[in-house]
C-alpha cells in the first residue's frame, strides 16, 4: 500500500505539499485541476505544470481524485458524445505525464451530502454528520446554499457554486434517468473508454455513494456489494475498479466492509479508509480514523485489504477539525495527519504479523 493524502491545489488548500511532506511515510498526493469544470479537457501543459509543482516538493501525483463526470454523460443526453471524447483526450494527457489511477464518481447531481459540516461533539472537535430526518426537511437548493455558506470559504468538492444556479435545470434533466438507465450510461461510458484505458494502463475507480442510499429522490447505482459486482462484471476489465471507500458504504451499516474488499479483489485501485459512528438507521457522524472513536473495525479492514494484495494509494479520508484549525470541513491537515499515522501503525503490524506466520 503507498500512503497517500488528499491535496486540492494551491490556492484552494489550507494545507500546504510541505506540510503533506512532513507527515511520516506519505509519499504521494491525490489531486485534481480544480478549476478546469466537469466536462473539459485537462490541458498536458496545465498537468505537466501540477506534477512540477508537486515533485518540486519532494512527492509524486499518485492519482488523480476526480476527474468529474459532465452530467450530459450520466443523463445519457446526446452531446455526451462530445463529452466522453474530452474525457478520453484527459486520460491521455493523464498518462502521458504518468498519471495512471483516477477516482471519479457517478452521483447524479450532487456529489457527497451531509446535513452538518460542523457537528460539535464532547471533546470540542467538530465533525461531518449526516441526518436523513433533517436531509428530509430541506430542498435542494437549500441544501445547495447551506453547504456554500458554512465552507469556512473554501468551495467544497462537487458543491461548486456555479451547479447552484443550474440545479432545478439539472433535476429536471434528470427526471427520466432511473437507477437502470444510469447504470446502462455508466456501462456505455466504460466501454466507450475502455480502449484508451488499456491502451495507457490507466485505473479508474468508480467512488461509492455517499450517502450509500438515494437522496433527494436522485437514483445511486454504487451503493452495496451487489451493485458493485455488477459494475465490475458488465465491464470486465482491470481497468474498471473500485475506490474501495469505507465511510461511503458503511454509511450504511448493513454493508460489510471486508466482504465487498475480498468480493473486488484485484478490482480496488485505490482506498479512502475511515471511520463513523452509527446513530440509528441514516444517522451518523463522522469520527476519528481509530477503531475505537466509531463504529468499524479499522484493523480488521487494513488487515483484508493486506490479505487480497492490495498495492494501490490509499489515504485517510474526512477528519475531525481540532486544535483550532480553520480548513475545508474535512480536509483539515492535523487530524487526517493523525489518520495516517493511525494507519502506518495498524499496516506495520499487520505486515510484521503475515511475515512471521
Ligand atoms: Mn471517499
Amino acid at each position: 500500500m503507498e500512503m497517500t493524502f488528499r491535496w486540492f491545489g494551491t490556492g484552494h488548500d489550507s494545507v500546504t505539499l510541505e506540510n503533506i511532506r512532513q507527515i511520516p511515510n506519505v509519499t504521494g498526493v491525490i489531486t485534481t485541476l480544480y478549476d478546469v469544470p466537469a466536462g473539459e479537457v485537462w490541458e498536458l501543459g496545465d498537468i505537466l505544470k501540477l506534477k512540477s509543482e508537486v515533485e518540486a516538493a519532494g512527492l509524486k501525483i499518485s492519482g488523480i481524485e476526480s476527474v468529474n463526470i459532465h452530467d450530459s454523460i450520466k443523463i445519457g443526453s446526446p452531446d455526451r458524445e462530445h463529452y466522453i471524447d474530452n474525457y478520453i483526450t484527459t486520460l491521455e494527457n493523464l498518462a502521458k505525464a504518468g498519471i495512471h489511477m483516477v477516482c471519479y464518481n457517478f452521483m447524479p447531481v450532487f456529489d457527497w451530502t451531509r446535513s452538518d459540516l460542523a457537528k460539535r461533539r464532547p471533546d470540542g472537535s467538530t465533525v461531518l454528520s449526516y441526518d436523513q430526518e433533517l436531509i428530509d426537511k430541506i430542498n435542494p437548493e437549500e441544501m445547495f446554499k447551506q453547504i456554500d455558506g458554512n465552507s469556512n470559504g473554501f468551495v467544497m468538492p462537487g458543491w461548486e457554486p456555479d451547479r447552484l444556479a443550474k440545479v432545478k435545470e439539472l433535476f429536471e434533466r434528470y427526471k427520466d434517468v432511473d437507477e437502470e438507465k444510469l447504470f446502462c450510461n455508466l456501462v456505455y461510458f466504460l466501454n466507450r473508454i475502455r480502449h484508451v484505458c488499456e491502451e495507457y494502463n490507466i485505473k479508474m475507480a468508480i467512488h461509492p455513494d455517499d450517502p450509500a442510499w438515494p437522496v433527494f429522490g436522485l437514483p445511486r447505482i454504487v451503493n452495496n456489494k451487489e451493485n458493485i459486482l455488477r459494475i465490475l462484471s458488465a465491464v470486465d476489465s482491470e481497468f474498471n475498479g473500485l475506490t474501495m471507500c469505507t465511510g461511503s458504504l458503511g454509511s450504511n451499516p448493513n454493508n460489510d466492509l471486508c466482504d465487498i474488499i475480498r468480493a473486488a479483489k484485484g478490482r480496488i485501485h485505490f482506498a479512502h479508509v475511515r471511520n463513523l459512528i452509527h446513530h440509528a438507521p441514516g444517522k451518523f457522524d463522522e469520527a476519528a480514523h481509530l477503531s475505537k472513536d466509531g463504529s468499524f473495525d479499522m484493523y480488521e479492514i487494513m488487515k483484508t485489504l493486506y490479505e487480497i494484495g492490495f498495492n494501490g494509494p490509499v489515504r485517510p479520508d474526512h477528519g475531525r477539525m481540532i486544535w483550532g484549525e480553520v480548513a475545508m470541513p474535512g480536509y483539515g491537515l492535523y487530524d487526517r495527519a493523525l489518520g495516517v499515522c493511525y494507519l502506518n501503525g495498524l499496516a506495520e503490524a499487520i505486515e510484521k504479523a503475515g511475515r512471521a506466520r
